[in-house]
């Protein structure tokens, strides 16, 4: 197995994402790729509502030395290739939502499931699988309410299953509240953070500076 590469944790105003963390029914140790605000501008004013943390199993990095690191971290960022690399590859991913405003679990997923639909239906992929998996989420979060400094656990397994907790603090607990065995939602939701059209693009950056750094390092 790769070893883990040494990276640092990040705080995200006052919330620790430590450098490395095992996901809810993993085995795995991942480190921390990049972590950064999601916000809103509401009537101009840009209103912080989580930290987004978003972590990859040691293996990422030689997976994707190959192809990108020649390059800086400025093109990381802003290459919708090197996102998706990350999100479609071989290796464990997992996300940890930490939030800055009260949310309710319903509100929570509205922008999810938003989010998500949008990615398939401009991918051409909504069937019944995916109709169904959106309905298994909403239940999930249905009765949920996020105090400022509680967090959502989301892994998304390398066959394609999201295994989802939730706690009080940024821990990450050790069980699972629920699995949902859908492809499509467990890339798209990683999609929906650091894609194309991603929610924070502060953990975009945070995820091209912190790997291009790992690429540029001696290979292990
Ligand atoms: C997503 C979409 C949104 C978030 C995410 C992944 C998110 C949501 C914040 O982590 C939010 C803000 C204001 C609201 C409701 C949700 O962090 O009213 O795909």
């Amino acid at each position: 197995m790769a070893p883990l590469p040494s990276v640092s944790d990040l705080t995200v105003e006052e919330y620790v994402f430590p450098a490395t963390v095992t996901p809810p029914e993993s085995e795995k140790t991942l480190f921390l790729a990049g972590a950064g605000v999601r916000g809103l501008n509401i009537q101009g004013t840009f209103v912080k509502f989580t930290a987004i943390g978003v972590y990859v199993e040691a293996a990422a990095v030689d997976a994707l030395r190959p192809k990108w690191a020649s390059k800086s971290a400025d093109d990381l960022e802003t290459s919708e290739e090197f996102f998706k690399d990350i999100i479609n590859g071989a290796f464990e991913k997992f996300t940890r939502i930490t939030l800055i405003k009260p949310l309710r679990g319903e509100e929570y997923t509205s922008k999810v499931v938003e989010n998500c639909v949008a990615i398939w239906k401009s991918a051409g992929i909504y069937t019944d699988a995916e109709a169904q998996a959106v309905e298994k989420l909403k239940e999930v979060f249905k009765e949920q309410v996020f105090p400022p400094g509680s967090s959502i656990a989301m892994k998304h397994s390398t066959t394609g299953s999201l295994t989802i907790a939730f706690s009080k603090d940024t821990s990450v607990p050790e069980k699972g509240v629920a699995v949902i065995e859908n492809k499509a939602l467990t890339l798209s939701f990683l999609e929906s953070v650091i894609g194309k059209h991603g929610v924070s693009p502060a953990a975009k950056r945070s995820v091209a500076e912190r790997i291009s750094g790992l690429l540029k390092c001696a290979e292990a």
